[in-house]
């Protein structure tokens, strides 16, 4: 019988050299490295999912982005060519110090971390996704608000030149806005995304930066934001204005309140197309209820 010992160069580098030494050496390695990669964001552990992630190429692949198309599987590749950098981000209204970012500036100075969200359209689709981001309430607490504040618009990026959408839809009131009442914008929950699944949030998910509101349908959370307005009274927004009768300015998830064209009772999880209840909030109650009193629900 031949019996087979192993040579050093088969053996895992673990087994061949003391533990200590092992592992000093890793972490050697590891800080050396740093400057070449990412530095991966801290997961929030206060978010966690009922259900499995979505994988990447579905939340990727599978997009509403009007500005470059209705067709969500074609989005990833007309938004190709967009130039998500450079980017300026401003903040302007009611406040002590209105300011411009560049999103690299909010990269470095905003407190980046990992969420797990779901996101819930308003056509009944469904996903959950990794995020990297910054709370909003972050952001606008250093242009200082003033009490004036009632309400927070979001302006999308007009680029009619990289956005075929724009060009060929054009009774829609481009470009698009979005608006939250000042307690919804400064709830925890409400999320600045610059990533998704620990990398640079791709043109089709609204690089470079876009929002999310999980309690909300998804036309709430607008993408490629390039700026941010406090205001005394409550905004027009996007599909309010397009189409009054079908999408509302609170859309928060509700399975009981049908679109007037389909039920909310029940959502569809890309890519499969599973189907699950929809939750009251799209299950973030615990987070929001409060703000509504009973209402808007
Ligand atoms: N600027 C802009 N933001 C937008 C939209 C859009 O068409 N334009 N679509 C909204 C809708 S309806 C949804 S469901 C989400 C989709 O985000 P996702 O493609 O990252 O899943 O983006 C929202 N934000
Ligand atoms: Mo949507």
């Amino acid at each position: 019988m031949l019996l087979r010992f192993p040579q050093a160069w088969q053996l895992p580098e673990r087994a061949a050299t003391p533990e200590s030494t092992y592992w000093n050496r890793r972490q050697l390695l590891a800080v050396a490295m740093i400057p070449s990669i990412l530095p991966a964001a801290n997961r929030n552990p206060d978010f966690t999912l009922d259900r499995a992630l979505t994988p990447e190429w579905a939340a990727t692949g599978h997009n509403n982005y009007y500005e470059f198309s209705t067709n969500k599987q074609q989005i990833k590749d007309l938004a190709k060519d967009f130039k998500p950098r450079p980017w300026t981000l401003e903040i302007k209204g009611h406040c002590a110090k209105p300011t411009k970012w560049s999103i690299e500036d909010l990269e470095k100075s905003m407190p980046i971390e990992e969420r797990l969200y779901r996101h819930r359209c308003v056509e009944a689709w469904a996903m959950a996704v990794p995020w990297t981001g910054f709370p909003l309430a972050e952001l606008l607490k250093q242009v200082e608000p003033t009490s004036k504040v009632k309400f927070v618009r979001f302006i999308s990026v007009n680029r009619p030149e990289e956005m075929p959408g724009i060009r060929f839809s054009g009774n829609y009131p481009w470009p698009y806005y979005e608006g939250l009442r000042i307690d919804e914008a400064m709830n925890p929950l409400a999320f600045m995304v610059t990533g998704i699944y620990g990398k640079p949030l791709p043109n089709q998910n609204g690089a470079p930066l876009r929002i999310a509101l999980p309690w909300k349908y998804g036309f709430k959370s607008a993408k490629a934001i390039v700026r941010i307005e406090l205001v005394e009274r409550k905004p027009d927004t996007f599909w309010n204005t397009a189409v009054p009768s079908e999408y509302g300015f609170f859309a928060n998830v509700n399975p009981a309140k049908p679109h007037p064209r389909w039920s909310q009772a029940v959502e569809q999880l890309i890519p499969n197309m599973d189907r699950v209840a929809t939750l009251p909030y799209n299950g973030y109650g615990k987070w929001v209820e409060a703000m509504y009193n009973g209402t808007e629900i």
